[in-house]
């Protein structure tokens, strides 16, 4: 824990440039020895320090302990290393002269070499490399280098440093009188294609898809003109067939030709947003509530026409050290992977809730401190999202705030504040209200796309690179032609409503403007030239699988695991998140799987009840195809 509160500290708070052409799969060419060690001992005595051998991935390495001297022109790199840290070193420079030159990566890349060829183990260290050039390398984790560099090994390998994304210019919807709140996309005509829902002060809009992109306002026909409201969800939560809205917490459910408002969900005193959760395990979606005085929870009686309960005490959720009588937003997703929600509730420090063995909600006991705030102007901040963010193969939690981010995950049984090893995370960034964890480019990785929630303020999108590390593509490459993105949102659903495999985007506009913005990420994996880049040709290759869920039962809440043959997780997800500002993404979910190989899918719905598929990606499978899951 120590030496990663010194390494966060050693990164410079400078803008670095990620260097295209020297990369980690790079400098495994350039050198013929990869391997990953752990420092066992320090002597600051005989500026001496022992590295145990863990793994050697690339070429032949015969010692199992290194020992490194240091001179004194390392010497400061010296006293941040502490017993433990990862270091991952390029050994024997594939050049002429320069044989025994050697780099090595603790967090701060270093120099040295063999001073003697037959003690390849007997290294010096010569230099400390903190500068930009050397950032741009890889300027995070060392752990996370040390999975890269085994995936380099591997061939497997996927850490772009180009920005491979692209959207379309802007589809503009409406021009609201005042600004739009949350948005969905969601079928609501059950035809396939995803349909539009924006809501605002002054009443919901909702629009259907039809042939060729063109969408028609059905506010009217389906009777929903009068409701003022700033959050949308969109869920069968009976069983019929019918999705049913919940406009702040208003249940309107289907009733012939058009929507008809009830009473079922009670009236939620000081209501910020609702949504669709599932917090019993019986799959049929329940309310979950951010009030300016706590967390409120509604349990769905699982019977038509029947009333919501409410279940806040039942749960916990009526304690301050749950947050009650507190004012913020509310994140749902499955912390822990125990198949229960749980949540995280955006006040001061911010409060991770996880559930006990009874289902009561519990803080976890942290000590960071989010400092979450709210704008001078009353604008809150800190919507978390729950995703596999950090990992691909695991849930961390992603905090955005007015400036910045926090990036939480679960090490060895501690909870860490990782954004320090984020790479272009830490730039900075004006209004930040909430953000979406998905895949905005149909690499497989889930990325961020954060609404700045305030007209003139710009939205964020980071493109997640993998091994934990982020990059800002609009600094390198036009991404959004359209104004939506760079007048800021205060809505966003992803869904791909055009159905070519990527995700598109809903945008609701602080100033109004309600906009659909395609996804252009795959044209430029067509046709690709030999010569293409390795990791965009390796784009032109992947396979993308569309997830068709049969019936909606545990649907909201289920969690879909993606395995190779090997057993290891390359797709973790799970539906119904990134609600937390009161958008609703309810489209199916799009998997993208770079490399060929025999895969199982696993679809765990929030009832219980888990499908497992096996599917066989090979050159024979179409570029993008549709999975069923029963
Ligand atoms: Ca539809
Ligand atoms: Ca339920
Ligand atoms: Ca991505
Ligand atoms: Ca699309």
């Amino acid at each position: 824990m120590q030496s990663y509160v010194f390494l966060l500290l050693l990164i410079p708070a400078v803008t670095m440039v990620i260097n295209p052409s020297l990369q980690p799969a790079d400098l495994a060419k350039l050198y013929d020895v990869i391997l990953v060690g752990r420092v066992t001992s320090l002597d600051l005595n005989a500026n001496r320090l022992e590295v145990a051998v863990e793994k050697v991935y690339q070429g032949s390495f015969a010692p199992t302990l290194i020992t490194i001297d240091v001179a004194p022109t390392a010497s400061s790199g010296f006293f941040s290393l502490s017993k433990g840290q990862m270091l991952v070193a390029f050994q024997g420079k594939k050049r002429k002269g320069y044989t025994n030159e050697l780099l090595f990566y603790t967090g701060t890349w270093q120099k040295g070499a063999v001073a003697d060829k037959a003690h390849p183990g007997a290294w010096t260290w010569d230099t400390v490399e903190d500068n930009n050039t050397m950032y741009g390398i890889f300027n995070g984790d060392p752990v996370r280098l040390g999975e890269l560099v085994a995936e380099i090994a591997e061939g497997k390998d996927y850490f772009p440093s180009r920005p491979y994304c692209r959207f379309h210019q802007d589809q503009v919807l409406a021009k609201l009188s005042g600004p739009a709140r949350g948005v969905a996309l969601a079928d609501l005509n059950g035809d396939g294609k995803l349909d539009a829902i924006v809501t605002s002060a002054t009443g919901a809009r909702v629009w259907l898809q039809r042939e060729n992109l063109h969408f028609d306002d059905v506010t009217a026909a389906l009777q929903l003109t009068d409701t003022p409201s700033s959050s949308i969800a969109v869920a069968d939560i009976d069983g019929d067939g019918h999705p049913a809205l919940l406009l702040d917490g208003v249940l309107w459910q289907r009733s012939d030709q058009f929507y008809e408002k009830n009473e079922r969900v009670p009236a939620i005193p000081g209501l910020i947003t609702a949504t669709f959760e599932e917090f019993d395990g019986d799959g049929l979606p329940d309310v979950l509530a951010a009030t300016t005085n706590g967390v409120r929870v509604y349990l769905n009686p699982g019977k038509a026409g029947a009333p919501f309960r409410d279940a806040t005490t039942q749960f916990g959720l009526d304690l301050p050290a749950c947050g009650s009588g507190q004012d913020g937003m509310v994140a749902s997703g499955d912390w822990d992977g125990d198949g229960r929600t749980d949540l995280f509730y955006a006040v001061g420090p911010g409060l991770l809730l996880t559930r006990d063995a009874a289902g009561v909600f519990q803080p976890r006991s942290h000590s960071l401190d989010q400092g979450i705030k709210v704008a001078s102007d009353g604008q809150r901040s800190g919507g978390a999202a729950f995703g596999p963010i950090w990992r691909s193969d695991a849930i961390s939690l992603l905090i955005p705030r007015h400036a910045g981010y926090s990036l939480l995950a679960e090490r060895t049984g501690t909870l860490e504040d990782l954004i320090g090893f984020g790479n272009e995370t830490s730039e900075p960034s004006g209004r930040q209200l909430w953000t979406m964890a998905e895949d905005l480019n149909a690499d497989g990785v889930v990325d961020l796309y954060t609404a700045s929630g305030s007209e003139g303020s710009e939205d964020v999108y980071l493109l997640n690179r993998t091994a934990g590390s982020f990059m800002r593509p609009a600094k390198y490459t036009e991404v959004f032609p359209g104004p939506a993105y760079k007048t800021g949102s205060w809505g966003v659903a992803a869904g791909d409503i055009d159905g070519d495999g990527a995700n598109d985007l809903l945008l609701g506009g602080s100033d109004g403007t309600v906009s659909i913005v395609l996804n252009a990420a795959l044209d430029d994996r067509k046709d690709l030239q030999k010569g293409a880049a390795v990791y965009l040709a390796k784009l032109g290759q992947a396979h993308i699988i569309t997830l068709s869920i049969s019936g909606s039962l545990g649907t909201v809440g289920a969690t879909v695991i993606v395995t190779d043959d090997k057993g290891r997780v390359s797709t973790l997800r799970r539906l119904g998140t990134n609600s937390v500002a009161g958008s609703w993404s309810g489209g199916p979910l799009n998997v993208t799987l770079r490399e060929p190989g025999n895969y199982t899918v696993t679809l765990k719905r929030s009832n219980g009840t888990t499908t497992t598929k096996a599917l066989r990606v090979s050159a024979e499978l179409p570029r993008h195809s549709t999975l069923t899951l029963e």
